[in-house]
């Protein structure tokens, strides 16, 4: 059976040769990214690097690589203009006529490294519309502004899992050629939801409204929503909302109390804009208790932020338990 490849279907979709260039940097990036994690202990690219990101967490070696690599393939395009990492504290400044602004996290759900585990390369792609020199504020646009968000996913197959605002596709890494096929177009989540996905032993730090609602989950049949739900949690944003995408269901990482002054867990720029992009063009909605993420002007690039985020009718169902 003849796929289309990567770039055929952005020259197919009329994607800008300038918007093409970035996605084909990280999708060629992302093949060397995955072989260091498949040689993992043979490269001797496990474990700690012995540092602190601007997160306050610690960096696995592969944290380092990832980001590293990522930085210099994309720094090399003309097409960007300025970069933002999840695990650097300042954006970067790149070529001055480029059209575009990324931000990323190179290796997402790192914590899954050391366990041979599934992680993820998380990507967004803003238009620049700012001043000739870039700064922290021309990153500051809602998540509606992308022109392209997506992610790689290192699992059993190597995925890039796109969309340039006109539906999800899925591309599979076919790892004799190291090119990107396409395996699935026209992704749709499924309107109702039958698992959830939340990390349960925080359960006690979370707010009146997200206790309540989980309570009723687990109640099925017998409680008022009257069915039964199952539940998975990866610890990988990445591959928690990969399976949301292939088999529908809820995510949601709460705000909770244990450190009150941060809004959440996720990174609004690194993780819910760009998730949050590909879950609303499978037909699914995203939400703080408050309002669409896509919608929020950030504060700055490492804002955090509550994330509900799946199956259109189960979020506006769990928004609502907060809002009663
Ligand atoms: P990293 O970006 O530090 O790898 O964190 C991953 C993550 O932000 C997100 O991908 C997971 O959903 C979440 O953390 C898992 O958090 P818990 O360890 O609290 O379950």
């Amino acid at each position: 059976m003849s796929r289309t490849a990567l770039p055929e279907f952005l020259s197919n979709a009329a994607v800008p040769n300038e918007l093409q260039s970035v996605i084909l940097g990280l999708a060629e990036v992302s093949v060397t990214i995955s072989q260091a994690l498949a040689k993992g202990a043979l490269a001797g690219v496990l474990g700690a690097a012995g540092a602190e990101n601007v997160q306050g967490e610690d960096q696995k070696k592969l944290d380092v690589i990832a980001n590293d690599l990522i930085k210099e393939a994309l720094a090399a395009l003309p097409a960007v203009r300025g970069l933002a990492s999840e695990e650097e504290p300042d954006v970067l400044a790149c070529h001055t006529d480029g059209q575009y602004l990324v931000t990323f996290d190179p290796l997402d759900g790192s914590s899954n490294i050391d366990i041979n585990s599934m992680v993820g390369t998380i990507f967004s792609v803003l238009p620049h519309t700012g001043s000739a020199a870039v700064t922290e504020q021309d990153f500051l646009q809602p998540g509606r502004q992308q022109a392209a968000a997506g992610y790689i996913l290192y699992g059993p197959s190597v995925m890039l899992v796109l969309s340039t605002g006109n539906g999800v596709a899925m591309f599979t890494l076919d790892q004799d050629q190291n090119r990107y096929l396409l395996t699935e177009a026209d992704i749709s989540i499924p309107v109702e939801a039958k698992e959830f996905s939340i990390n349960m032993s925080n359960q006690r730090h979370w707010v009146a409204g997200m206790q309540h609602y989980i309570s009723d989950l687990l109640l099925g049949k017998e409680g008022p929503r009257g069915k039964d739900f199952n539940m998975r949690w990866v610890a990988a944003m990445v591959a928690d909302v990969h399976r949301i995408l292939c088999r529908g269901g809820l995510f949601t990482y709460p705000w909770d109390s244990r450190k009150p002054e941060q809004a959440g867990k996720l990174r609004l720029m690194y993780e819910a804009n760009p998730m949050g992009f590909l879950v609303e063009q499978a037909g699914g909605e995203v939400w703080t208790p408050e309002g669409k993420i896509l919608d929020i002007q950030p504060e700055h690039i490492h804002q955090r932020v509550p994330v509900i985020l799946g199956a259109a009718s189960e979020v506006k169902i769990c928004v609502d338990y907060h809002q009663r």
